[in-house]
């Protein structure tokens, strides 16, 4: 028999500085208490954000009371499980210190059968303030450790803490206090679970299941062990000694499901449970194949990932945490992010190093939609302590963190960290002392990867994002050649967006263009007499340095300048999605050579200009839109580099040839065709192929007069036909004539959606709709229109919102209206 008596509910918080008492609840932090309570304003609003870092600098506690009955005291073993204590704690169980914390990442779990009563009990958990310690901890320390210099405070690199509560170039910062996974009392005779693990076998329609269970015994016996798989059963009795101890069993799957990544199957999942006297571990495992190819080639190092024997090219986003305040990191946002990636034809999220191993729902999520995660481990863009006993303190973690996700079918890959060995040549201490620095970096990151490979030794570990691959450091930053790369060229260094035709990654794994929230979103946090980029609020919600400066400076080289606050969000947005479609459609277009690309970023963390694809508030920015559509497994691409001459490549991500007719036209800009080529073709299984070339000069009007405007009519593996547009301009935007193109908008309801009709009397480009005051999603936008054709757009509110209120809040934009 075990009991379990969840702690999460409600508590007291207490600040000892001021001596004041607020009712909250945990899972949370103090931050969202106090802004519940009214005493501290919305940080994401103007600039409050300054107001509310006093929070970090107190000392808080939480405490509550419980009650424990005999029957709980009876068992052999009573236990506190704390998880995502963030982070600094000492708990006290009736004045009793049972427990002090110091890693957000790890779990802990001690006996408290000894300070417990019957009957009513008090717990208190006392936090530290973060900084105060991680700077005590910096002076200390033998060797000065840089921190990154995005973030607003100093030496979190000394704490196991999500680095961006710093605030990062593109986060809010909120330190923050609290405890957000998981705090329950466990009782139990004999043994508790510690883990359960699986390792799956895979052979011809078969596939073997080992079902590891850790178990930490407190005396010696016997127990009950019970498992059960996809309608399997194994009861067994089994003896067990004081101590941690493993025991396997194998169950035969014949003829499994396979789990695929989303686009190119389903998601079975299997249930597994696994019983220990009463104590019970649910799982829900998806049964493939994963390989990664790091081999060598004539190249460099490939990057190529399998499933199920089967070449992915995986197609996606970085992921930071949803929110800067936990209590809004929900499951519901979970699942409207993960469903906006597999809409926009996604099938990879890469977590971030800077950020958090997220809570179960998360991974729960990926599993059930093919989302496959790269995982880095947390550490971010500074150089890390490398004692013994940081080390151990993180071994600790991975040990809990790899144990706790590996048998989710989308974990794919744990990486090291992001951009730490990169990092060794950002500061000035490691750039002088490289070797003493060299040295400790290795140190950290050899024992992470003997940590991560402990815990799953199936799993592919990788050193670093970027990295050229285990065992070979070097030059991280522009070798295109072996492994994964960060290209940041465009942007940060301040390249054209035809910088992207440099380099042949093997697998980008970020890359990224900022833009603007939409004037939507900017209405909900900036004040209506701050609307302009460069306004104090403004400014506040830009977190890169050079930020606008680089929107701005692009603008003069690609765009006509817009001439108001409106337009020049809204262009930022399509100067965003020119960006990474050129990217992510020339590097799709290297498939097999490159066969990956991770896009900076997917979601923000409070509404700021960022790389992200998604808002604040949901809404789609203008990138996501295009991903959709660059993302499809079946598209044709047009681009053209120095010399003129533009490439009509077709990609199939498809394991089986695909058929495309493809309609392609030579448009002016009052909408005359002036040449049309009509083709069907069609594209072997897992590769690219050029279909057509066409030189500029030899088409029969002027490069700045007209666009090239390809239809294509894709037959898919279901046999369904979808069309697809992808429109080239063959000079700069600036240069071209555009018309003043008129679109007119029709809207009409459809069952809980609603239908927009467009039409336009000049071709008209980017032509983006948005609703003021109403979120949603279209199934697309940001849409070139030719006259003489009505285009529907779907609109899904995520509000209740009447077809009147959605006339009146309409507002439709295309490039030509910006100036
Ligand atoms: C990347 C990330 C982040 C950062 C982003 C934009 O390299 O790793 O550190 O937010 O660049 O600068």
């Amino acid at each position: 028999m075990s009991a379990t008596l969840n702690l999460f509910g409600d508590w007291h918080l207490s600040c000892k500085e001021n001596g004041m008492v607020w009712q909250t609840t945990l899972p949370g932090d103090v931050q969202s208490t106090l802004i519940a309570a009214g005493d501290l304003d919305d940080p994401y609003v103007g600039m409050q954000e300054n107001e509310a870092q006093w929070v970090d600098k107190r000392h808080w506690t939480y405490f509550r009371s419980f009650e424990v009955d005999a029957a709980m005291l009876a068992y052999d073993h009573v236990y506190l499980n704390a998880e995502m204590v963030d982070t600094l704690a000492t708990f006290r169980i009736n004045g009793k210190k049972i427990l002090s914390t110091d890693n957000q990442f790890r779990r802990y779990r001690v006996d408290v059968a000894k300070v417990l009563v019957e009957g009513v009990n008090k717990m208190e958990i006392a936090f530290e303030p973060p900084l105060k310690e991680a700077a005590r901890r910096a002076a200390a320390y033998p060797l000065d450790m840089p921190y990154t210099t995005n973030n607003r405070v100093k030496h979190l690199n000394h704490l196991r803490k999500t680095a961006c509560h710093g605030g990062w170039d593109w986060g809010v910062c909120l330190v923050l206090t609290g405890i957000y996974g998981d705090l329950s009392l466990h009782a139990c005779n004999m043994a508790r679970i510690e883990h359960v693990c699986t390792t799956q076998h895979h052979g011809k329609n078969v596939c073997d299941v080992d079902v590891t269970v850790e178990l930490f015994a407190v005396k010696a016996g016997q127990v009950q062990l019970d498992i059960e798989l996809a309608g399997q059963q194994i009861n067994q009795t089994i003896t067990v000694q004081p101590g941690k101890q493993n025991l396997t069993n194998r169950i035969t799957i014949k003829k499994p499901r396979l789990w695929w990544p989303a686009g190119h199957g389903d998601q079975p999942l299997y249930d597994l449970s696994v019983r220990v006297g009463d104590q019970c571990v649910s799982k829900r495992l998806g049964l493939r194949h994963i390989r990664w190819d790091n081999s060598r080639d004539s190249i460099g190092t490939q990057m190529t990932l399998y499933v199920n024997h089967k070449p992915i090219f995986c197609k996606g986003a970085n992921w930071i945490p949803a929110d800067g305040l936990s209590t809004l990191q929900t499951d519901d946002v979970f699942e409207r992010l993960i469903d906006d990636a597999v809409d926009a034809n996604m099938n990879m999220l890469r977590v971030w190093g800077g950020g958090q191993y997220e809570r179960a729902r998360f991974y729960e999520l990926c599993d059930e939609k093919g989302m496959m995660l790269w995982h880095d481990l947390m550490f971010a863009c500074q150089l890390y302590p490398f004692d013994d006993a940081f080390i151990a303190n993180v071994a600790q973690e991975i040990d809990f963190q790899v144990k706790r996700l590996r048998d989710h079918a989308s974990m794919v890959l744990w990486c090291g960290d992001n951009e730490v060995e990169g990092a060794l040549g950002w500061f000035e201490q490691s750039r002088k002392h490289h070797d003493t620095y060299l040295v400790a970096y290795d140190r950290l990151n050899h024992a992470n990867g003997k940590a991560v490979t402990q815990a799953d030794p199936n799993v592919t570990y990788w050193p670093s994002s970027p990295s050229n691959g285990p065992g070979h450091q070097g030059n991280v930053w522009d070798n295109d050649a072996s492994g994964d790369m960060h290209y940041w060229a465009v942007w940060h260094h301040g390249k054209s967006f035809d910088a992207y035709y440099d380099v042949i990654p093997r697998f980008c794994s970020e890359f990224g263009y900022q833009s603007f929230s939409s004037i939507d979103l900017v209405r909900k946090y900036i004040d209506p007499s701050q609307f302009n980029p460069t306004s104090p609020q403004m400014e506040h919600h830009q977190r890169n340095p050079r930020g606008n400066s680089l929107i701005m400076e692009m603008f003069t080289r690609y765009f006509r300048m817009p001439t108001s606050f409106q337009s020049t969000l809204y262009l930022s947005q399509v100067q965003q999605a020119v960006a990474i479609k050129t990217a992510v459609e020339y590097w799709r277009s290297l498939r097999p050579v490159c066969m990956g690309t991770l896009i900076w970023q997917l979601n923000d963390n409070w509404p700021v200009a960022s790389w992200s694809s998604i808002e604040y508030d949901g809404s789609w920015k203008q990138l996501h839109y295009h991903a959709k559509r660059f993302y499809e497994p079946v598209m044709v691409t047009l681009f053209h580099k120095a010399d003129d001459i533009v490439q009509v490549v077709g990609i199939n991500d498809h394991f089986k040839a695909a058929k495309l007719e493809l309609k392609l036209q030579l448009v002016d800009f009052a909408g005359k065709v002036h040449k049309k080529w009509t083709r069907e073709l069609s594209v072997p299984a897992s590769t690219s192929k050029v279909l057509m070339t066409l030189p500029i000069a030899q088409l029969p009007i002027a490069r700045n007069e007209g666009v090239l405007l390809a239809d294509v009519v894709v037959t898919d593996a279901d046999g369904s036909k979808k069309t697809l547009r992808n429109t080239h301009f063959m000079d700069l935007y600036k240069r071209c004539e555009l018309a003043d193109a008129t679109v007119t908008a029709d809207i009409k309801q459809q069952g809980k959606a609603f239908v927009i009709q467009l039409k336009t009397d000049k071709p008209a480009f980017f032509v983006t709709c948005a609703f003021t005051h109403v979120a949603g999603v279209f199934d697309d936008n940001s849409i070139d229109l030719l006259p003489g054709k009505t285009t529907k757009l779907k609109f899904t509110p995520r509000q209740d919102v009447t077809l009147a209120q959605l006339k009146k809040a309409l507002h439709v934009t295309h490039l030509r209206m910006t100036y």
